[in-house]
């Protein structure tokens, strides 16, 4: 199938061998797989190397700040709700500086794909530990190496009840695509956390590492019963890689917005409104 999100003539800015390189080709071969026009589409990203993807794809794209990357994304779909909308970010951005914007939009449901390159290390500013270092892991920072516990991001989603949470992996290309499609086609927040080896800064946790420390979730497994859920995403070494937890019964940011409330998805820029309106609303007595 003709790839219709690759950007020519564009300089990659990724290291060779970088887990960054197969994510992309995921997230482009479920595109277009799921055949989403580009105008129909908008990626978010904050600052690292992970967030960097959107500026790889032959699409529309916001850059956010550090850990920034949510609430732009959620305000873009509450705009138009006929846009999908799809953060691509790293581990320190989303889980250590964008921490509390995670928890808020999972409790917020917007109706948005959140894809996590997880290397388990801040990239870009070569090499600190991030939220989800292993403990012993040694940095430039970290000398003694790491002591404090790592966050689990997919236990902490299903314990605020996000809408879907998977595990996918870079080394994974076909199981990682079908998550990934399954995360896109999902109504509500979707969060899929991506192993991705970090070949300059990582020397730990490498692709290797992550092939031998993974295993796909068997066939059978019901990700609506929460409480199992929850246990499997407590799993470690080997970390389970399939969707973990859904729940297809939680609101959506956008429905309950007052302009949506009627079913009509018009977004707000090319809704006319009836002269004197404005005035009406201006005039409004507080
Ligand atoms: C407010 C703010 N603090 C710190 C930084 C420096 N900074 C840029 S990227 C980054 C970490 C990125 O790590 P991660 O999200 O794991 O992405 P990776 O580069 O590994 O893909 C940091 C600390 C910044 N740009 N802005
Ligand atoms: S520093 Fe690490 S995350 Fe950044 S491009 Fe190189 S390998 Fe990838």
């Amino acid at each position: 199938m003709a790839n219709l999100y690759g950007k020519e003539n564009v300089e990659i800015a990724w290291c060779p061998g970088c887990g960054n390189f197969g994510i992309r080709n995921i997230v482009m071969n479920a595109l277009t797989e799921l055949a989403i026009p580009k105008e129909n589409l908008v990626f978010v990203s904050g600052i690292g190397q992970a967030a960097k993807a959107p500026q790889y794809y032959n699409t529309s794209y916001f850059n956010g700040l550090h850990g920034r990357s949510l609430p732009p994304a959620a305000a873009i779909k509450a705009a138009n709700p006929l846009l999908k909308v799809i953060v691509e970010s790293g581990d320190g951005d989303m889980y250590g500086e964008g921490g509390n914007h995670f928890i808020h939009a999972i409790r917020r449901n917007s109706d948005i794909t959140v894809i996590v390159h997880n290397n388990m290390v801040y990239g870009l500013t070569k090499g600190q530990a991030s939220p989800t270092s292993r403990p012993g892991f040694t940095t430039p920072v970290q000398v003694d190496g790491v002591f404090e516990n790592p966050l689990n991001p997919a236990a902490l989603a299903i314990a605020l009840d996000a809408s879907f949470v998977a595990r996918a992996s870079a080394g994974e290309q076909e199981k990682s695509k079908e998550i990934i499609k399954a995360a896109i086609n999902h109504k509500g927040f979707a969060l899929v956390d991506i192993f991705s080896a970090c070949v300059s800064f990582n020397k730990v946790n490498t692709h290797r590492w992550f092939k031998e420390n993974t295993y796909i979730i068997e066939e059978g497994y019901d990700p609506k019963n929460k409480p199992e859920a929850f246990k499997k995403s407590l799993e470690e070494g080997p970390w389970p890689l399939g969707i973990l937890y859904v729940n297809d019964n939680k609101p959506v940011f956008e429905e309950k917005l007052a302009p949506y409330l009627n079913k009509d998805n018009t977004p707000l820029y090319i809704r006319k409104r009836e002269a004197g309106t404005v005035m009406d609303i201006l005039n409004t007595k507080i």
